[in-house]
């Protein structure tokens, strides 16, 4: 009797063993990842970023059910720079890409991996929806073989895989409610053409469901829902990158987008030239926007009427991710992916009298970033922490398991995700460009130093105390009273984002 209680006992003992420590469990189910990328958007556009009058319900929604970043920051100004940046994780001195015309191919160092090989290496399925690197298919065509399906976008040469999920009817515009340019010169090739039918906003002249960014979410819902109808027990977690092509210039939307905002309510885009003080950049306050308004600046009117159009572009992108969100939430996959949204960069609305997004300033670099992990315990707070978008891929690589390539120059954002008091965090956000200069960005100032000639002779450097000029219309350069803090700033952006970072994160480098 005493040996079986001994055997019972030590029976009791070992299942107790067993399910606290559960030693024969399988590893961890890997998370999904459905990254959604929109273009040029401006940091405060979604609701959720504090903009009273643009909608953006289901952007909001996310949000409120993650992690919103008020401070995040992008390291190029340019498609092609920030995102060969981010899918990278790298900054655009070390991928040695600025401009939207460099080939990836041609400049990216040998060995650099990114975000599709990463993932596809770890087993992942990868799904491109939409446009993920500048013009991939022929700028980067080697990066672009490592997804397993690619919809809605140019393939790349030796490309093999699916049919596209869905196939759409060509549609043609209405051209009686279409935009028109608003220049009234002929274009004399393709490229012209393009850059004309930029310089336009108002009606898209098409249905929603005849626009490809409708398409593009209409295609991920399907995927969403295919995937979770496959009951086989071999499969593998996805990575699906969506692309939404708006807000992009030209802003035309939908009829029923286009008409949602009324000009009238819009407020003038802040920094009108008379507020600024000792502005250094003269040659962008004076008409040249590459993107819109390109051959004379905007008149008050026009202002208004271009941002509530841009907004009508941001609610019509909502209304097409509102597909995506609720397809993932009604298949139960958002119990077991992680959703990040961005915008590729920022965009100027005005301000400064600039459009587009050329420049060293807020507008340019600071976007949206919105990061959801099922079960994160920071979910549904703002955090108020410096973030840069090179700091993605880390993310990816410490949440999901990937490979760490070790040449990374970001660090995850898992401790902000995970942690009510977070540690210590970045001092600074950095940008760099080719043409402009370099800037740097700290929780209370933005200094930067232009390499382009067009600054204003004596502003050769700008520095803006953020905390009483949030719009970056005081240049307190050569205030003496700003010496120390000029100094100050001028080697963290010479010592660079290495010097920036937080010990903890310092030390694994
Ligand atoms: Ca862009």
């Amino acid at each position: 009797m005493k040996k079986q209680l001994i055997i019972m006992f030590c029976l009791t003992i070992a299942v107790t063993i067993f399910l606290q420590f559960n030693v024969f469990a399988e590893p961890a189910e890997r998370p999904n990842v459905l990254f959604i990328i929109t273009e040029d958007t401006h940091w405060k556009v979604f609701g959720c970023y504090g903009n009273a009058i643009c909608k953006t319900p289901n952007i909001d929604k996310l949000a409120a059910s993650g992690i919103r970043f008020e401070h995040a920051y992008c390291q190029g100004s340019a498609c092609n720079a920030t995102r060969t940046s981010f899918i990278n994780g790298l900054r655009p001195n070390t991928t040695r890409l600025w401009k939207n015309p460099q080939r990836i191919r041609d400049v990216l160092p040998e060995g650099v991996v990114g975000m599709p090989e990463l993932f596809k290496e770890a087993g992942y399925t990868t799904i491109d929806v939409g446009k993920f690197y500048h013009n991939g298919n022929e700028f980067a065509p080697k990066q672009m073989l490592a997804f397993d399906r690619i919809e809605h976008f140019g393939k790349p040469e030796g490309w093999k895989g699916p049919e596209p999920i869905l196939k759409f009817p060509n549609a043609k515009p209405d051209w009686d409610k279409k935009a028109k340019p608003r220049t009234t010169r002929e274009p004399q090739n393709e490229e012209q053409r393009k850059r004309l039918y930029s310089d336009s906003y108002g009606d898209s002249g098409l249905e929603q469901e005849n626009e490809g960014d409708w398409r593009s979410a209409k295609m991920t819902a399907t995927l969403l829902e295919q995937y979770a109808n496959d009951k086989s027990s071999d499969k593998k977690p996805f990575f699906l990158t969506l692309a939404q092509a708006r807000p992009h210039t030209p802003y035309i939307s939908p009829t029923k987008f286009a008409t949602l905002y009324d000009p009238e309510k819009i407020p003038d885009p802040a920094a009108p030239l008379s507020s600024l003080k000792d502005f250094p950049y003269i040659g962008r306050t004076t008409g040249g926007n590459p993107d819109i308004f390109r051959e004379s600046p905007a008149s008050p009117k026009e202002a208004k009427e271009a941002i509530a159009a841009y907004y009508g572009c941001v609610t019509f992108v909502d209304d097409n991710l509102g597909l995506v969100l609720n397809t993932l939430e009604k298949t139960g996959l958002d119990k077991n992916t992680i959703v990040v949204l961005i915008g590729d960069h920022g965009v100027h609305l005005g301000d400064h009298n600039m459009w587009a997004k050329y420049s060293l300033l807020e507008g340019t670099h600071r976007a949206p970033l919105i990061v959801r992990v099922p079960g994160a315990k920071e979910n549904g707070k703002v955090s108020q922490e410096i973030v840069e978008f090179v700091d993605i891929l880390p993310t990816f690589i410490d949440l999901c398991g990937l490979r760490n390539p070790g040449n990374l120059e970001g660090i995850s954002l898992k401790p902000l995700l995970q942690e009510s008091v977070a540690k210590p965090w970045k001092k600074a956000a950095f940008l760099t460009d080719q043409d402009q200069g370099q800037a740097v960005r700290t929780k209370k100032y933005s200094f930067m130093e232009f390499g382009n000639p067009k600054h204003t002779a004596g502003f050769e450097a700008a520095l803006f105390d953020l905390e009483k000029d949030p719009n970056e219309t005081d240049n307190r350069i050569n205030d003496p009273a700003f010496a120390d803090v000029k100094k100050e700033l001028a080697e963290l952006l010479h010592q660079g984002w290495k010097a920036a970072l937080p010990p903890h994160a310092a030390e694994k480098l």
